[in-house]
Order: structure tokens, then sequence, then C-alpha cells
């Protein structure tokens, strides 16, 4: 039919459309809505803040110079490419005798910023670094986090613990307990030799999540760098709000060949997690890579899915979207597009190189559409 072959035509037109996608445009707008949870992770010069920072975000998130000093101690960074807003606190030695400056000026600063109606400066965790080296938790430490503990979520991190013996460690943990009973104290290092089993960064990073609201877990968990756990647990939640968005877009049933606003919904989605996933943190050419496989890539599998799905249509003229097609499918293409992710942020933090063209191939995605849409209807 003509009818039949003209439509077919506009959709195709559609889909290499897409292939014009504005990545960062997209990534833009998404990233607005976004609200960042403000972490200030506190303690003495050489405590490890930076390097904590580093082996979390998996970059040079704070580095000298990029940062805003607010207050003479506390400098405020907002990564360009991270979902959290870092405050790091500088300038005082153990046994300084400015270190009650310090403390006047930290708490402060926490109390102002989070009494402030500027939601964009409130700091909800804080990480208050100790480091094992020093073999002891000063009074003064124990002070700053008992009146940090009133203003925000504080926890104790207990940083280089492969310069401490087991004993040394025990008595730091024991005088926070004496002190400061509910106080919760996680032991890390950066130094790889450490055993997975003695270090508690999974400990220390679900406490966080815990301690955050919903949208800030998420954020957090943008953020982080080779944290793939955390990342899976906060990645399906991100398409269950695109399924919602789809649910709202198609209240009536729609011709397939009118289905543009659900495509963008899809490509979206796409754009939105392999953000999360961190997989465009590396060059821009990664970005085009992205458009032109899997965005192409997801016009096609939504026209073959659906022709599919939908019973009795045996063309794109013919077919009907309604609301349960559009969820189901919805739901089905984010948890393919997040199993990819997953495999390819996995390589990655590996230090190996991806081949976006066979991950992201058509086969590929629609297999796993497949399996996720069998999955539901189960
Ligand atoms: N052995 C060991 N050294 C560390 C660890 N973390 C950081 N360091 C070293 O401690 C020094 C101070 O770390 P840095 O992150 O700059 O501390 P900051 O002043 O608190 O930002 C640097 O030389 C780091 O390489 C760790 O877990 N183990
Ligand atoms: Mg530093």
């Amino acid at each position: 039919m003509i009818t039949d072959k003209v439509k077919q035509e506009t959709v195709l037109n559609l889909i290499d459309k897409l292939q014009y996608f504005d990545y960062d445009k997209v990534l833009d707008r998404i990233r607005k809505t976004v609200k960042k949870p403000g972490i200030l992770v506190a303690g003495a010069t050489g405590a490890g803040k930076s390097s904590l920072i580093n082996h979390l975000f998996g970059m040079e998130v704070a580095t000298e110079g990029s940062g805003k000093p607010v207050t003479d101690r506390v400098t405020r960074y907002e990564p360009e490419k991270v979902d959290v807003v870092l405050y790091d606190t500088r300038g005082y030695e153990i046994g300084d005798e400015k270190a009650q400056q310090f403390y006047k000026e930290v708490v402060g600063y926490v109390k102002e910023a989070n009494e402030s109606k500027d939601v964009k400066n409130h700091i909800h965790l804080v990480w208050y670094c100790i480091s094992a080296a020093n073999k002891r938790v000063t009074p003064m430490d124990l002070d700053i986090i008992a009146s940090l503990q009133g203003l925000a979520k504080v926890c104790i991190v207990l940083t280089q613990i492969d310069t401490a013996t087991v004993v040394e460690l025990k008595e730091m943990r024991d005088t926070i307990a004496k002190k400061l009973p509910d106080m919760p104290a996680f032991g890390v290092s950066i130094d790889p030799r450490v055993p997975a089993e003695s270090q508690e960064w999974d400990e220390m990073l679900d406490w966080s999540m815990d301690n955050l609201e919903s949208g800030m877990q998420l954020a957090l968990a943008q953020a982080l760098g080779k944290e793939l756990r955390i990342k899976r647990m906060q990645a399906d939640k991100l398409v269950h709000r695109y399924v919602i968005a789809a649910a709202g877009a198609v209240v009536c049933p729609l011709p397939m060949t009118d289905s543009a606003v659900l495509v963008a919904i899809q490509t979206t989605m796409a754009t939105h997690l392999f953000n999360f996933w961190g997989i465009d943190r590396g060059t821009d050419k990664i970005k085009d890579v992205f458009v032109n496989v899997v965005i192409a890539n997801t016009g096609r599998v939504f026209s073959r899915s659906l022709l599919k799905i939908i019973p009795g249509a045996g063309t794109m003229a013919s077919a009907v979207i309604n609301s349960g097609v559009a969820t189901s499918f919805t739901y089905a293409f984010g948890r393919a597009v997040n199993e990819v992710c997953y495999k390819a942020a996995a390589k990655l933090a590996a230090g190996d190189k991806i081949d976006f063209t066979s991950a992201f191939a058509v086969d590929v995605l629609m297999k796993l559409v497949d399996k996720y849409m069998k999955r539901k209807s189960n």
C-alpha cells in the first residue's frame, strides 16, 4: 500500500534525524534537574582527603585551582562531569595551635551553609578523615565531629589503614566508640595491596547512600567512578523514571508513525544511562560514537520490537501503541542499555577498550530487549 510505504518512510526519516542528535544539549537538560549532594571531606593536612576523592570519583576532581575558596579553610568543588559538590578542608597540621581556629571556621561554615535557603550550598554528608598513621584520635577531632553531628550526617573515615597495626586501629576505634557511641567509622586505604576484606569502602558508601534522599542517591551513584556495585543498585531506578514518562506520553493509543515522542524518551534515557555509567567521561569522540551507534540503533530497536509485540500489526502504519506496550518496551530497553553499559563500564574500569559498534549492535540490544520483555510479562 502506498500510504503504508509513505508512513514507513516517515519513521525511517525520523531514525535518520536521530543521527543529528545533540548529545551535550540533551545531557545538559538532564543534568540541570539533578539534585547534587554536598559532601564535606574534612580532616588534617595529609589525612588522605585528596586521595580519597580521587579514588572514589575516578579522576582528579578536586585539583589545585579548580575549586572556589568559600572560607580560608574550605574550598568548594563543583566538578563539571560528576553530580556531587565536594568541600575540601585545608590548612591545619596535627598539633597546630591554629587548630582551634580551623574548628570554628569549618563548623561555622557548615552551620551557615545548611541554614541558608540556597539548597545548592547545603552540606549533606561529612566524611571526617583521620589518618591511621596518626595512631590516635585527638580530643579536638572528637569535638569537631560532635559539633558537626548536629548539622549534617557525619561518619569517620579512618584513612591509610595500611600504616597502622590491627591493635592500633582497634584502639582508635575504641576511643571513638567510647566518646561518640553511635558514630560510624570506616577503615580504608588506597593501597591496592590491602586486601578487600579489611577495607570498608562498601560500608562507607552504603552508609552514605542510606543517608541521602532518593534523588541524591542517584547523583552520588553517577559521580562514583569504579564503584559499579552502587551504580547497579541505582540504575534501574533511573529506568523507572522513563517508564513513567512513557506511560504519561501515551495516554491514548498512538499510531506508531506518531511515535517521535516515545523515541525521544528512549534516546534521552539512553543518554542519561550512558552518562550515569560514566562511559562518556573519556574523550569527546565517545559521544560521537554514542550518537552514531546507540542513538541510531535506538530507533531501529524500537520499531523492530514494537512490530514484534503489537498483536496483528503487520506494518508500521497499522501498528498502534498503547500505554502497556510503551511502558514494557521502555522498561525492557532501559534494562538492555543498562546491561550493555554495565559491561562496558566494567571493561573501562579494568583498563580495557570497548568496541561500541559491536557492544551496542542492534542484534545485541534486540536480544536483551526480548529477554526483559519476557521477564516482565512472566
Ligand atoms: N600508605 C598510604 N598512603 C596514602 C594513602 N592515602 C593517601 N596516601 C598518601 O598520603 C599523602 C597525603 O595524601 P593527600 O590525599 O594529599 O592528603 P590530604 O592533604 O588530606 O589531601 C600522599 O602522599 C598520599 O599518597 C593510603 O591509603 N595509604
Ligand atoms: Mg588535599
